[in-house]
């Protein structure tokens, strides 16, 4: 049989990525061809109000639009290619985004129905790998394409293309927040039609921290944060567990432990763990769980008084007993058929070792084993990042632990900065990986810092080797909850947190530092009140009649 030439092969018209191709060359075509023959719907929607910003939050790398308005059918449909055992994802999301989408169509109050046809009816995904798994790095990026079927193409008007179902649910929150509901015909339209975009994440982690032992939130209220994390396309939930005031969680190996709850209403089954861990994997979030040792550890004697020193000594939690190591170990074992992540949070923030020194059965361990008080909450640290490792768990740090013996730590340990702008540059530089939390821009529970705040922060300042700058995973907004509970959660997070959140995801060329009056805040604004529109309670990003943040 004669055989082919390599140099032409024949395309394989099965294949759904041919079919992409083919599209978007079509589609760079089809406005030239179609844009005087098609109609235009003009519309007074304050989506069209000002045709030289793009109201997507965050930005894309890359997009281009054009000049048509687009009706999208209420029956839109799914065509999905190729995701084996991960679909299920899919086409959850695909549900619950057609009710955001629509929620307006047809009801009572805006109802109408369209005479006319539709210019967008199915929504075509394709997910080029299989099972792929939710980790720290898995691949976000995807392709978004919005044109009127031309009828030279079989795929649909909408077409997502990504390497992983995780970067389909980035395409798909991107495509919601293209269409709008537009009150004069009473249809959803995209406008500025067709649309290419081509978008990634800068940092691969994109953290909101959550502490549920200041106040307890119920799980209801950790999936609505969750939720509206995704919009935002951020993907780690930090969940700050316990802390001295509240052990809420179950732990099966010591279940005295949760007695340390504030009521036996304030807890956390593992099975409520395990339904959160999944809620937020449904929507392309992984789950940081934290457990805050040696210091913020009192609440776990209220179940086991003998991991405290002494009556008068509650934090740290004792060095010297073995019995301290054994129920973290029973916890961190516990924890780990709940928490997949790679990452695992082991705390050792604010650690004050002076009534250790003062409790006389921990005094003489010390002297015993020839460390001072500081040596002591090193062996404490080293000793919790051991077990965490042999659980198969990278851990993370809180920076005073890089502060106090940087060379020591161990070399996979994840450092996460919280005091102040300058620590990711001496962890980089060291070889070690960073986390930027700097308190006095990204810490939610200041509410003396504006959206700009945390929009003009950066995770890269001070650093300007190539290779250093990799080691930064990325940042994290924290929502410490001492005056924070359900009840004003969502408003002190929103909008701010979305601000931190383009800071994370966009590029700095889409981006830029300090691009804040202009097209900045306009987006903030309508991206918090798309926010409102679907339920979360964000508060204003400003003066509603500043065009200007104030000084
Ligand atoms: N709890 C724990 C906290 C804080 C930290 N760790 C904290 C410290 C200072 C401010 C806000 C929060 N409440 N466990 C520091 C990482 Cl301003």
């Amino acid at each position: 049989p004669p055989k082919m030439s390599p140099k032409f092969p024949t395309p394989n018209i099965q294949s759904p990525r041919y079919f992409f191709t083919l599209l978007s060359i079509l589609l760079h075509l089809t406005p030239i061809i179609t844009s005087r023959t098609l109609p235009t719907i003009d519309s007074s929607s304050h989506l069209s109000d000002d045709s030289s910003i793009t109201y997507l939050w965050p930005l894309p790398s890359e997009f281009t639009s054009g000049n048509q308005t687009l009706a999208v059918d209420p029956d839109l449909s799914l065509s999905l290619f190729g995701n084996g055992g991960n679909s299920v994802i899919i086409t959850e999301a695909f549900e619950r985004y057609r009710t955001i989408i629509f929620k307006h169509v047809g009801s009572s109050k805006f109802g109408g129905t369209r005479t006319l046809g539709y210019d967008i009816s199915k929504l075509t995904v394709i997910v080029n790998s299989d099972d792929e798994e939710l980790q720290l790095g898995v691949d976000e990026s995807y392709t978004l394409l919005v044109a009127k079927n031309n009828g030279l193409s079989v795929l649909g008007e909408v077409t997502i293309e990504a390497n992983t179902v995780y970067g389909a649910l980035r395409g798909l929150e991107t495509f919601s927040q293209l269409c709008g509901f537009d009150y004069g015909t009473k249809t959803v339209q995209i406008y500025k039609a067709p649309w290419f975009i081509k978008d990634k994440p800068r940092f691969v982690f994109r953290g909101l921290l959550l502490d549920t032992s200041r106040h307890y939130y119920p799980i209801d209220i950790i999936k609505q944060i969750i939720e509206s994390m995704s919009y935002a396309k951020l993907n780690v939930l930090h969940w700050h567990i316990i802390d001295e005031q509240s052990f809420p969680l179950e732990v099966p190996a010591y279940p005295k432990l949760w007695k340390g709850a504030y009521t036996k209403w304030e807890r956390y089954t593992v099975e409520d763990a395990y339904e959160i861990v999944n809620f937020a994997k449904m929507r392309g979030i992984n789950v940081m769980a934290e457990i805050d040792v040696p210091g913020h550890a009192e609440s776990w004697g209220t179940g086991y008084p003998d991991l405290w020193p002494s009556d008068s000594c509650k934090e740290p939690l004792d060095v010297s007993k073995n019995f301290t190591f054994e129920v973290l170990s029973g916890i961190l074992e516990d924890m780990r058929q709940i928490f997949p992540f790679e990452l695992f949070h082991l705390g050792g923030d604010e650690v004050n070792t002076d009534c250790w020194s003062k409790t006389p059965h921990v005094k003489q361990w010390l002297q015993e084993t020839n460390m001072t008080a500081k040596d002591a909450y090193q062996y404490f640290v080293l000793r919790a990042q051991e077990i965490a490792i042999s659980k198969n768990w990278t851990p993370v740090n809180w920076e005073e632990t890089f502060n106090t013996f940087p060379g020591k730590l161990n070399p996979r340990t994840v450092v996460h900065n919280w005091l102040g702008p300058g620590v990711c540059p001496n962890v980089v530089e060291l070889g070690f990986k960073c986390i930027y939390s700097n308190q006095g821009l990204w810490y939610l529970d200041h509410l003396d810092v504006l959206w700009n705040g945390f929009y003009d922060a950066e995770p890269l300042e001070g650093i300007t080797d190539a290779s250093q700058q990799k080691l930064v995973l990325g940042g994290e907004v924290c929502m410490w909850s001492e005056t924070a509970d359900p009840s004003n959660v969502q408003q002190t997070i929103w909008p701010r947190a979305a601000a931190a959140a383009e800071r994370l995801w966009s590029s700095m060329e889409a981006a830029p530092r300090s691009n804040n009056s202009e097209t900045a805040l306009t987006r903030l604004q309508y991206f918090r009140c798309l926010l409102t529109r679907r339920g979360v309670q964000a508060s204003p990003v400003t003066n509603r009649y500043a065009r200007s943040p104030p000084d």
